[in-house]
């Protein structure tokens, strides 16, 4: 196997944290190159759930986990998650984790903003995670970020924090929210730094002598495609790219490390926060998708939206995250429904569209167009091979390749690692 990186093709929570452990089995370097603590990725290993949200999964296979200078970095939270799952039995150390040296950091100041801006919204929030993901990276292109790397500079970190509450506590006072003292956040991060500090490494050359070295790279995305800065229902969407191309810019390799790119997509469609999203179901079927799907967000707790499978979306995902091949996720959770219903297109004022408008109020108006195929009454949960589905479901996913244009390459039939179909 050659590198391969994981992106999710919907609207996150597709499962890609059991993906990314059946696949960090065949690799040797588990790598996160964008998000933070936003994402939550679930994985069940024999009796044992792991709950990371910052940590690369490939640290519950004992695989060097490594997060690139594209993601956003909670230095406390990454603290107590690494002790969280230290007492769970990893190994986590400077010896199996390294954290790029110029990683911007989240600090509590970003936090605050982040959610004293969406109750200033109001109807109009975005439905952000609260965890100051949207604020750090603003601070990064805005070049006044804090850096892994300034921790161990003190004078840096002096005029970095003036700057940085000159333009802060101006918003947060502006928005009539408590703003924070320049000591209050030294004490905070000179207190967390002889915990952090030991893990910091220029990430770029230990990925280029891995990849002069034949190993093997497995790029870990979180949130999706939808979710994208660029590509997403913007403004409804994560402040980072979230499609393949930045496994490259997020972690400093060159774009042909990227590999096989492995969409991940449910055999439904969820979404938590708010935008758009022309699939969803508000009547039983929806809730009854929610129920047998346990859609509550990982981090937040909140309940996920639940949806019809839109091809049109997933075939875009496919097409700007650059998408070889799908897994196709929680198939089981459709086991029973007499019907199945697919978004093959929209209405937009009486056409017909195929791709979703770009323009906010036109993709409040569009409505979806379905096609409706026949359900399957069997059980396709813990299916370990093709020949174990029912007939219907095997139609269902070959419908799924045509509409949205790439292959189904493997197929999860349960939150176990080993349920899982190896399709081609
Ligand atoms: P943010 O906090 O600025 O990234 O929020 C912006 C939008 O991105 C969405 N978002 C997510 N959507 C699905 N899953 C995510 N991670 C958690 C999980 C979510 C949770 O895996 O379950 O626990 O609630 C995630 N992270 C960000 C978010 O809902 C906003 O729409
Ligand atoms: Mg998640």
């Amino acid at each position: 196997m050659s590198n391969v990186t994981v992106i999710g093709a919907q609207w996150g929570d597709e499962g890609k944290g059991k993906i990314v452990d059946w696949l960090a089995s065949r690799a040797d370097i588990v790598v996160r190159f964008q998000g933070g603590h936003n994402a939550g990725h679930t994985l069940v290993v024999g009796n044992q759930t792991y709950k990371l949200s910052l940590l690369p999964s490939g640290l519950v296979r004992g695989k060097m986990g490594v997060i690139g200078n594209g993601v956003v970095v909670d230095p406390e939270a990454l603290l107590s998650e690494i002790d969280r799952v230290t007492a769970q039995g990893l190994d986590v150390s400077p010896r199996t984790l390294r954290i790029a040296e110029n990683v911007p950091l989240i600090l509590p100041v970003h936090a605050a903003i982040d959610r004293a801006r969406e109750e200033a919204r109001g109807a109009r929030k975005i439905g952000t995670t609260g965890r100051g993901i949207g604020p750090a990276y603003e601070d990064k292109v805005a070049r006044r970020a804090i850096r892994l790397c300034d921790l161990a500079e003190p004078e840096t970190l002096d005029w970095k924090l003036d700057e940085l509450l000159l333009h802060h506590n101006t918003l947060l006072a502006g928005l009539g929210a408590a703003t924070f003292t320049k000591e209050a956040l030294l004490a905070h991060l000179n207190g967390l730094a002889p915990r952090i500090l030991p893990y910091m490494e220029a990430v770029w050359d230990l990925l280029d002598d891995a990849r002069r070295a034949g190993r093997r790279v497995l790029f870990e995305g979180a949130q999706a495609v939808m979710l994208d800065v660029d590509h997403g229902t913007y403004p409804f969407v994560t402040s980072s790219n979230t499609i393949a191309a930045n496994a490259a810019t997020g972690s400093g390799v060159g774009p042909g490390s990227v590999g096989f790119v492995l969409g991940i997509a449910k055999a439904y469609a969820t979404r938590v926060g708010e935008g758009p999203f022309p699939s969803e179901l508000h009547d039983e079927t929806g809730r009854t998708l929610g129920e047998r799907g346990h859609e509550f967000g990982t981090v937040t707790g909140r309940p996920r939206r639940c949806g019809w499978f839109d091809a049109m979306l997933v075939r875009r995902a496919v097409r700007v995250g650059g998408v070889n091949g799908l897994a196709l996720t929680k198939l089981d959770v459709l086991d029973g429904l007499p019907e199945i219903r697919i978004c093959v297109g929209y209405e937009l004022d009486g056409r017909t569209i195929r791709s979703f408008p770009s323009a906010p109020s036109a993709q409040a108006r569009v409505k979806p167009v379905y096609e409706t195929m026949e359900g399957w009454t069997e059980t396709t949960y813990g299916a370990r091979s093709w020949v174990d589905l029912p007939a219907q479901a095997i139609k269902y996913v070959r419908r799924i390749e045509e509409l949205v244009e790439a292959p189904v390459t493997l197929l999860s039939t349960s939150p176990e690692r080993d349920d899982t179909i190896l399709v081609r």
